[in-house]
């Protein structure tokens, strides 16, 4: 009897620890994307939807993306660069080229703003968002005359109470806009002015910072912040004194895409998450939640009239008119690296 016993016990083991060896595991996507650029509701519908696991990963600027990607951090499937990072890392090669049978939603992308992208037939990318960069206020500090300028930051009865993206296109770009140059510009001579203006402004700034800013608006421990639009607009309802502004001399724009790099390991899955997000509804769901505009025309219809009446998200022309996508500057990118080192060092 003991021995019948002990041989079902072992037998019941024996299968148990078998059936366990043969669950199958759950695909994994690697996304690497910006902070506070997506609705995770979605992420966990696509994951429930494909029977996968997602893993998420941030960063803060292109150049910090950039740089760890060049340092060997290997296991991302899909990343989130603006245009000009897209050209570079495609000129390195580290992009698939697409296939479109495998994005059917792509039909849906919005043309008007395509171009922004710089890669206007997705060859290696896919448009995501539109994002635009200006000043996050506080109301009561800023007072009921706040002409929006990027010269605010040189006013310095607020010194300590501002800050600045710490992002070196974003940040130079401001000074040459505020100069009524190009944020493309190779010109030694602008981006020495530019350099000056931006080195002035910094006396005035708690800190160049790309990612807490928000938090220190909430908190009124900032009054004014260089920032991302709907990062500014996802904090509004924490604090109604938060006002966003493009400044009078225009602004940087970006398309933000969708990227699968040449290293993926799970490249179907990574096709069917770009499609998923392409869906007109999805998109729709993504954009009331961020506060950036995914550029599909699928998705309109399916929005609230807060954002649909909101000039930071659906651009009126005449403030697209004054927004400028970066582009790639090639070899000319260092001009901006060693001005942004010495902003940095300055005292
Ligand atoms: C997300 C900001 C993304 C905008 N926090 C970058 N162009």
């Amino acid at each position: 009897m003991q021995k019948t016993k002990t041989l079902l016990i072992t037998s019941i083991l024996i299968l148990t620890s078998l059936f366990s060896g043969c669950a199958p595991e759950k695909k994994e996507l690697y996304i690497y994307n910006w902070s506070d650029y997506i609705n995770e509701s979605l992420v966990k519908r696509f994951e429930d939807e494909n029977n996968c696991k997602i893993i998420l990963d941030y960063f803060d600027s292109n150049e910090t993306m950039y740089a760890k990607l060049k340092a060997g951090a290997a296991g991302y499937d899909i990343v989130f660069p603006s245009g000009y990072m897209v050209n570079v890392m495609e000129k390195e090669g580290l992009l698939l080229k697409l296939d479109h049978t495998k994005i059917p939603n792509l039909k849906n992308l919005d043309e008007k703003y395509t171009p922004f992208s710089l890669d206007e037939n997705q060859e290696v990318s896919v448009p995501y968002m539109i994002s635009n960069t200006g000043i996050g206020y506080l109301k009561s500090k800023a007072g009921d005359n706040f002409e929006p300028s990027w010269n605010i930051f040189a006013n310095s009865k607020h010194r300590g109470r501002m800050t600045m993206l710490n992002d070196m296109r974003e940040a130079i770009g401001a000074a040459l806009k505020y100069l009524g140059y190009s944020i493309n510009t190779t010109n030694i001579m602008e981006l020495e002015s530019a350099k000056k203006v931006l080195i002035g402004w910094k006396h005035n700034l708690a800190k160049f910072e790309a990612d807490q800013y928000k938090n220190g608006l909430v908190s009124q421990e900032f009054y004014f912040s260089q920032g991302y639009s709907g990062d500014i607009y996802q904090v509004m309802s924490e604090n109604k004194d938060i006002g966003y502004a493009i400044p009078k001399e225009g602004t940087t724009l970006a398309s933000d895409n969708m990227v699968i790099l040449k290293t993926a390991k799970n490249t179907e899955l990574a096709y069917k998450f770009i499609n998923f997000m392409l869906d007109g509804k999805v998109a729709a769901e993504n954009i009331e939640y961020i506060y950036y505009l995914a550029p599909n025309k699928e998705a309109y219809q399916y929005l609230s009239d807060e954002i649909k009446g909101n000039p930071a998200i659906l651009m009126p022309d005449e403030i697209l008119k004054k927004c400028e996508a970066m582009s790639d500057l090639g070899e000319k990118n260092e001009l901006y690296s060693k001005i942004w080192d010495e902003v940095k060092a300055a005292k």
